[in-house]
């Protein structure tokens, strides 16, 4: 039997780890208890390599930066998500590759055909079924942060400029299981959407009405 893998992507602030915690909540109202892991981390290495690639303390050039990220990946899938899926279970993901393309290709100029090919060495070709993106103007994101009164990590520093870039690949994204949701909208109207594509797009999700 093999898992599910949904992923929730977007900018700062966006809402991911809200999302992420409300679907959660939805799975085991429904009787499935999803396992949950974030990017970067989700394993004593990942959560090491997260401490450091967030360090406002150190200036990284884009490509150490790009291999800090897929090395911490590389943890997880192996670790953690592969075993996951293939004992059959539902993995909820705050952040997963299209954060890479959006912040290091998009945001740092890193090569896309460059990260693919490395990106591939560190997932072994596993994709998401679905891939939730939730689209924030960042401006709106970085209002959301200041009233939630976290202090800014390394990346979250860079100038508007940078967070635009992100943003404007966030909301380019296309492709087979990617899904843009509103996130201007308040949290309960977000899942809402959200539970919506995942009953219709997820095999044997709950809701999914049976064909
Ligand atoms: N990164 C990551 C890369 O550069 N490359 C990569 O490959 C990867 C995987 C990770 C950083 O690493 C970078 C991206 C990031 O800079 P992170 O902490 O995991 O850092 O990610 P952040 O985006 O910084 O996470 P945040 O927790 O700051 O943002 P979220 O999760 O999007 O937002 P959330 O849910 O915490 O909500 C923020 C605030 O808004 C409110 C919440 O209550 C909270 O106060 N909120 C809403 N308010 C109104 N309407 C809604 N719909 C709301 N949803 C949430």
């Amino acid at each position: 039997m093999s898992g599910v893998f949904v992923v929730v992507e977007g900018s700062e602030g966006a809402g991911k780890t809200t999302l992420v915690a409300a679907l959660a909540d939805r799975f085991r109202a429904d009787g499935t208890d999803p396992v949950l892991v974030r990017e970067p981390g989700g394993t004593p290495a990942g959560e090491a390599i997260r401490a450091l690639l967030l360090d406002p303390a150190h200036a990284l050039d884009p490509l150490t930066e790009l291999f800090l990220f897929l090395a911490a990946r590389r943890e997880l899938v192996h670790q953690v998500i592969r075993p996951a899926l293939a004992g059959g279970r539902l993995v909820l993901a705050d952040r997963f590759q299209l954060s890479t393309e959006a912040y290091q290709c998009g945001g740092r100029g890193v090569e896309r055909e460059l990260f693919r090919v490395a990106n591939r060495a560190a997932t072994g070709g596993l994709e998401p079924d679905l891939t939730l993106v939730l689209d924030l103007p960042p401006e709106l994101g970085f209002q959301r942060m200041a009233t939630s009164g976290k202090g800014l990590d390394r990346i979250e520093r860079e100038d508007p400029a940078f967070h635009g870039r992100v943003a404007e690949t966030f909301r380019e994204a296309r492709g087979p299981g990617v899904v843009h949701l509103d996130a201007t909208r308040p949290p309960e109207r977000v899942l809402h959407l959200a539970w919506a594509e995942v009953a219709a797009r997820v095999p044997g999700a709950p809701g999914q009405v049976p064909h």
